[in-house]
């Protein structure tokens, strides 16, 4: 079976709806076809301040949502990053093979770093696409499961693995982006010119996955279309009526062609009242299974458990042919 990896933060406390769409959807899909590595990156958490106990509980709560999402732990590897050290450790080697050109010429830190100012952008920050590098090659990932605005992240990746293997031998995997054209971006319900994001402007636009039920739908109701009447696909021309499609047509399981007919000649009214139904139902479990693995911290600690010394056996294997390639000294 091919090898799967991808992670999300712990940073915003609930998922949102292009989190889920973009990429947490997929890693439950790869479950079934490949040898799936899945994990909460808490080390990317810390690239900007973070609370402490809120780290800790948001932690519990990103891994409480991807098994309510449906990751199954006898299918796939759930870990936490911060329990495999290896991490960290090829993380630094990753650096050491990075330009300073190149690590500049990513557009995540340049949109992050421009938002917080010079000043208050982490060195962290600048090296988390660096430590992304090491996270999907301890695991000799085949694919990676993600959103559009990780591409240039995987390319660094595919560079990084090609350079290391041509000056030190095969070592790592050369690996894909898994990105699903139709919900690889989900844009913002209130400007639907950009991607759907923690950070927006207003949070009428953001669709988070534990809001109650309520919300979502009012948010659903509210998002911004278009002067025109015509229930289209054409993101060009009609981009937040094209989102609500590409958003019903996911969760419902309707094509956008058979949705686009059973619309002809209704008002934007109903597409909305319609997004807003399947949204409740979709929310609505996925807010109870998260809570159920919340209210038994046990069996999600012991799963967690489980899944970073199975991931610990692969990133540590990794990890000393990489050390020993590079010419360190085995320890005695
Ligand atoms: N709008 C989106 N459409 C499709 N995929 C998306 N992803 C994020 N936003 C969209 C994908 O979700 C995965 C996890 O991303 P992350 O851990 O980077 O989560 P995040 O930082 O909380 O995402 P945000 O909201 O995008 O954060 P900010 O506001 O900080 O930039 C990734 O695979 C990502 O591609």
């Amino acid at each position: 079976r091919p090898r799967a990896l991808s992670g999300i933060q712990p940073t915003a406390g609930s998922f949102h709806l292009g989190n889920y769409l973009g990429a947490v959807r997929q890693y439950v899909a790869l479950q079934e076809s490949h040898d799936a590595f899945y994990m909460v990156v808490d080390l990317h958490a810390i690239t900007v301040p973070q609370d402490p106990a809120e780290l800790r509980a948001n932690t519990r709560l990103a891994a409480a949502q991807l098994l309510a999402a449906g990751l199954d732990p006898d299918r796939c590897t759930l870990f936490i990053q911060s329990h495999v050290p290896e991490h960290a450790q090829l993380g630094w080697v990753m650096n050491c093979l990075t330009g300073f050109g190149e690590a500049s010429r990513m557009t995540q830190f340049k949109d992050k770093s421009a938002k917080q100012g010079a000043d208050r952008a982490t060195v962290g920050l600048f090296t988390y696409p660096i430590l992304q590098v090491a996270d999907i090659l301890l695991y000799q990932a085949n694919e990676v499961p993600v959103g559009e605005d990780q591409r240039q992240h995987i390319e660094l990746t595919r560079d990084l693995a090609e350079r290391f293997n041509g000056r030190f031998g095969d070592t790592f995997t050369v690996p894909k982006p898994y990105i699903v054209k139709e919900t690889g971006k989900i844009y913002d319900l209130q400007d639907p010119t950009i991607k759907m994001s923690k950070s927006a402007s207003t949070p009428k636009g953001l669709i988070n996955l534990l809001d109650e039920p309520k919300v979502t739908a009012k948010k659903v109701k509210s998002a911004v279309t278009d002067t025109d009447t015509v229930i289209r696909f054409d993101p060009e021309n009609k981009a937040g009526v094209s989102n609500l499609l590409t958003i019903l047509s996911t969760l419902s399981g309707t094509s956008i062609a058979d949705l686009e007919k059973s619309y002809e000649g209704k008002m934007y009214g109903a597409l909305k009242t319609d997004l807003a139904e399947v949204m409740v139902d979709f929310v609505t479990p996925f807010r109870a299974r998260t809570q159920e693995y919340l209210d038994d911290p046990e069996t999600l600690d012991s799963i967690l458990a489980k899944g970073a010394e199975k991931a610990r056996a692969v990133a540590a294997e990794t990890l000393a042919q990489t050390y020993d390639r590079m010419g360190f000294l085995p320890a005695k």
